[in-house]
């Protein structure tokens, strides 16, 4: 059986177990949460994230310094980043026609009075772009500060790039260090099934029903919206410019979706993201290492929908009309909250405190959609990390084209 059929069938059974328990035998939930979801999916999590800084360190330095030419790395970001940029924007514009649309805030009542939510001080975008120049690269590392992980490496790879011979060893170490990097993913692959039973067990088993029926409508269009963005968007622009087969294209990255929604962390699902792009959606490597480690940072497409919905939602629900500059507001707050979200579990909650305040909107509201969150968080992150993936698969094509071009034309 595939791993990625098995990983399907453990989800699905994490989810149904934790369902059952926590309709008929709550209280034998915590017990098994302790001493068997709770590790399993620990387990896997931590294995996974062990991975994730040595692996965007080999893979970016060799990715850069494999392009070859500083040229085509410039070219390549430019696309990437435009993709970003444009995929989260019209991903927040469907999200807030949907609650505009369906008016999720409008049905039920809802408890504004007990509503609350202490928002950590997000860092301003600016001091964000400001601090990705990693002053002790080491520390960055420690930390697993992402984007000045990235940047470190960029610069290593440029310069194993403009050395060129004189550093072969070192280019041939890191080649090495990457080929142990990718198998010791599908080592830990192995242990996927068994970790994402764990975690589905333990995030839908710890759901109170209560929860998900009073957010019912609210999950309704947020995950309507997710999907819309993912068929849409993705799929139309992998057809359209990469002129590959979206359902192959959702078939081949499936394996990657189905541990990003169980870990809910781009970040920590980053070695198996790429390993799967490189593998069944054939983008070469010096692509996906540099496309998805910056995606997994600053491309949050999932969370922008949510900070959307979520942003309109509140409004509904405290009587507030915003006006068409407040809207617009939302759009281009959310789409740099997204870039300051890192990809990590439930963080987008706390951007979406600065989507709150840019409009005046309480940021205690958050305090209603909290509950849910969780599971939101799974599904948001699937479509994080599916956004970056087919932003590899177009970018892929278009230097292919682009060299396909330039040999045509040297005949
Ligand atoms: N779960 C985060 C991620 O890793 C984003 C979020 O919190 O919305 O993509």
């Amino acid at each position: 059986m595939k791993l990625s059929t098995k990983i399907i069938i453990a989800l699905i059974a994490g989810a149904v177990v934790g369902v059952l328990i926590n309709a008929f035998a709550p209280s034998a939930f915590a017990p098994l949460d302790k001493y068997l979801f709770t590790p399993l999916g620990q387990i896997f999590l931590s294995l996974i994230k062990m991975l994730v800084v040595p692996i965007v360190f080999f893979s970016i330095t060799l990715g850069v310094a494999g392009l070859g030419d500083p040229k085509k790395l410039g070219r390549i970001g430019a696309k990437t980043v435009s993709y970003f940029l444009v995929t989260t924007t019209i991903a927040i514009i469907i999200g807030l026609i949907l609650a505009y649309a369906i008016k999720p805030g409008t049905f039920g009542s809802f408890d504004t009075k007990n509503a609350s939510f202490e928002a950590e001080k997000a860092p301003p975008v600016g001091e964000t772009f400001l601090n990705m120049i990693p002053v002790n690269p080491i520390q960055a590392m420690a930390e697993g500060n992402m984007l000045q992980l990235i940047v470190f490496s960029i610069f290593i790879g440029f310069g194993i790039t403009m050395l060129g011979s004189k550093t072969k060893g070192l280019y041939n170490l890191l080649e090495q260090g990457n080929e142990l990097m990718m198998y010791l993913v599908n080592l830990v692959m192995k242990f996927a099934p068994y970790g994402t039973f764990g975690l589905l067990a333990t995030a839908v088993g710890s759901q109170g029903w209560e929860a998900i029926k009073a957010m019912g409508l609210y999950m309704i269009v947020v995950v309507l919206a997710l999907f819309i963005h993912s068929i849409v968007t993705y799929g139309g622009s992998v057809a359209l410019m990469a002129r590959r087969n979206p359902i192959e294209f959702f078939k081949g990255f499936a394996p990657a979706m189905t541990v990003g929604f169980s870990t809910s962390s781009s970040n920590a699902t980053l070695p198996i993201s790429m390993n799967v792009a490189q593998k069944n959606l054939r983008v070469p490597e010096s692509i996906s290492s540099f496309v998805q480690p910056l995606g997994a940072t600053i491309n949050m497409d999932g969370t922008a929908i949510m900070q959307g919905v979520a942003t309109i939602f509140i409004a509904q629900v405290y009587g507030v009309d915003l006006a068409l500059g407040a809207l617009v507001t939302v759009v281009l707050t959310a789409v740099l909250a997204s870039i300051g979200t890192a990809g990590v579990p439930g963080v987008g909650l706390i951007m979406l405190a600065m989507v709150l305040s840019s409009v005046g909107l309480p940021v205690a509201g958050i305090g209603l959609i909290i509950g849910i969150d969780r599971l939101l968080d799974m599904l948001r992150t699937s479509v994080n990390i599916t956004g970056d993936a087919a932003c590899a698969v177009i970018v892929a094509e278009s230097e292919a084209k682009r060299i396909d071009k330039s040999v045509t034309q040297s005949a």
